[in-house]
């Protein structure tokens, strides 16, 4: 008995460079990363999120990562960016330069978040597409079979996943 599974081939989409006038902005971002940086000479805006829209496919993790010394920051989810309330959905603190937070997006949508301390002038959207299927690989393979799924490239590492056909049934992995 054969059994059909797929899995997607993540996008590794990294941005490199990115706007010049900034205090962090040499170091090269991750894919699918919102760096949250100081923006040097900018009195009325000294942080904000870089980019400050990111567009990515649905079940894609975004991670916010705090480029800033020693600024304590929120990545707090709002329904709109009018109002800047939190929502409930999402709210983590990055407290120092380094620090990280993670969000997996499974449904296609909006989502504006903004930073509690500095919410006048630092907020972003994430923009979730549906996933692109033309990029799914298919392979069929026997009841019981252990499928190993590792992206090329730089993650490969710790990108690596197992998993065990059981059933007919679509795989996707994390990203
Ligand atoms: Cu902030």
């Amino acid at each position: 008995m054969l059994t059909r599974a797929a899995w997607a081939i993540p996008a590794v989409a990294a941005t490199i460079g990115g706007t010049a006038a900034t205090a962090y902005n040499d170091e090269p971002a991750e894919p699918n990363e919102v760096r949250i940086i100081a923006v040097e000479g900018n009195e009325d805006m000294p942080f904000a999120f870089d980019p400050i829209e990111l567009t990515v496919e649905a079940g894609t993790t975004v991670r916010w990562r705090n480029m800033t010394d020693e600024v304590f920051h929120t990545v707090t989810f709002t329904n709109s960016l009018d109002s800047r309330v939190a929502n409930g959905v999402f709210d983590q603190s990055v407290f120092a330069r380094g620090d990280v937070v993670e969000y997996r997006f499974d449904q296609p949508g909006t989502y504006h978040y903004f930073c509690q301390p500095h919410s006048t002038f630092m907020a972003g959207t994430i923009v979730v597409t549906e996933p692109d299927e033309s990029r799914w690989a298919r392979l069929a393979v026997s009841a019981g079979a252990t499928v190993v799924v590792a992206t090329s490239g730089w993650a490969i590492w710790r990108r690596q996943r197992r998993h065990r056909v059981t059933r007919e049934s679509t795989y996707g992995v994390d990203r």
